[in-house]
């Protein structure tokens, strides 16, 4: 913490540091919450992060594509086409006392800081239908913006990111080297789910190499807690964690909302038996999503919608439970069995959204003249 507060008086060009704290409930980078006394301004927040660079192995490019976001969306969010005006920002980096975009320490650390989202806060679970639209209304809001950005301009900050033949790839060797996993019933499972999976993982790899998908520029993480809600309004006013936006699939995007936001329990529960993929949610986050993104979505990528949730459900499943056997080297634990835990919850989801599959397949079908319809208003 010492040296996050270092850190952070570098970052600080005006006032003095009075507060950094932990912050969020990131499982890669470490974040804190700095605030600032300018008196007699008001205090002002920003967040300082230490990039965790066993992930990210060239952390200078995370900030690099940060700097071609911010560029390429710059005023642009007044003209958009169908655009409100509803507030909506993204967040944007903060400069060193030297004008730099980043600092690395004597230890080698990686540091930077983004602007701080005032007024508005995230929530590890959804709270309810409103929160779901307005969920899946900053995913497609954040993808339109981008949309017109070629793809080659961003760097890819993690190679293999939701390529899920590459996990089972690693899950595969995981499990041919020796660990200190007991076999368990829970572990059995996990084994079982991915046994009956793994021929159809590489179903949107395929789509991609057969052409019915295209490379576009995707957010990578857009989970519920980094969808940022105003406190006065409820209206989702921005999307942050911009780490892993880079080229890629949309439809991961589109997988990872739903697998997160339609879990009321959450990532981690021990109410199994209580996962439930919600429906009802799926429905609110895909209106909120087509009723920006409509513009730019092709017929395949609704044909691809339904296997994109099923699968970026699994992949979780398939990471967390791969970090489980390798002995939690990639994401932060809290407690020992804290990834098999995390792995149970998504494959509950997988096999619930694999018995519900005809419905979300009629709410998907549903919202291509719902798409038309909101176009031609
Ligand atoms: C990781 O660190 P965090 O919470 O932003 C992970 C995501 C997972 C998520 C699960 C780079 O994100 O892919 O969906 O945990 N990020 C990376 O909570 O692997
Ligand atoms: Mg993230």
């Amino acid at each position: 913490m010492n040296e996050a507060w270092r850190v952070a008086e570098l970052f600080t060009l005006a006032g003095r540091v009075i507060d950094v704290r932990a912050h969020g409930e990131g499982n890669i980078n470490d974040t804190y919450l700095v605030t600032i006394a300018r008196k007699p301004q008001p205090s002002e927040k920003f967040i300082l992060q230490r990039i965790n660079t066993h992930v990210f192995k060239r952390p200078e490019w995370i900030v690099a594509n940060m700097r071609a976001i911010t560029e390429h969306v710059g005023g642009k969010s007044v003209h958009e086409s169908g655009a409100s005006n509803r507030r909506w920002e993204l967040p944007t980096l903060r400069s060193t006392q030297q004008g730099e975009d980043f600092f690395v320490d004597s230890q080698g650390a990686f540091w930077r800081a983004i602007n701080f989202i005032a007024g508005a806060r995230a929530f590890d679970t959804v709270q309810s239908q409103a929160h779901a639209r307005e969920a899946g209304y900053a995913l497609g809001r954040f993808q339109r913006l981008l949309s017109d950005l070629d793809p080659g301009r961003l760097h890819d900050t993690l190679v293999g990111f939701h390529i899920t033949p590459r996990y089972l790839h690693a899950y595969d060797e995981a499990v041919s080297r020796p660990s200190r996993v007991v076999e368990s019933p829970e572990t059995r499972y996990c084994h079982r789910m991915i046994a009956e999976r793994r021929h159809w993982a590489s179903v949107l790899e395929d789509a991609r190499d057969r052409g019915r998908l295209q490379v576009r520029i995707m957010h990578g993480d857009p989970k519920i807690d980094n969808i940022m809600i105003c406190e006065e309004t409820g209206q989702a006013v921005s999307i942050i964690d911009l780490d892993t936006v880079k080229p890629g699939l949309i439809q991961y995007d589109i997988g990872d909302c739903l697998r997160s936001s339609c879990n009321p329990l959450g990532e981690t529960t021990s109410k199994l038996d209580d996962v439930r993929f919600e429906t009802d949610l799926a429905q609110a986050i895909l209106e909120g999503y087509c009723s920006v993104a409509d513009e730019f979505l092709t017929e395949n990528d609704y044909a691809y919608m339904y296997d994109s949730i099923r699968l970026l459900t699994f992949e979780l499943g398939l990471r967390f439970f791969t970090d489980f056997l390798a002995g939690d080297v990639y994401y932060k634990i809290k407690y020992p069995e804290h990834n098999l835990e995390r792995a149970m919850v998504q494959f509950r989801l997988t096999e619930s959204i694999e018995v519900q599959e005809a419905a979300i397949r009629a709410i998907i079908a549903d919202l291509i003249p719902f798409a038309a319809a909101m176009a031609a208003k």
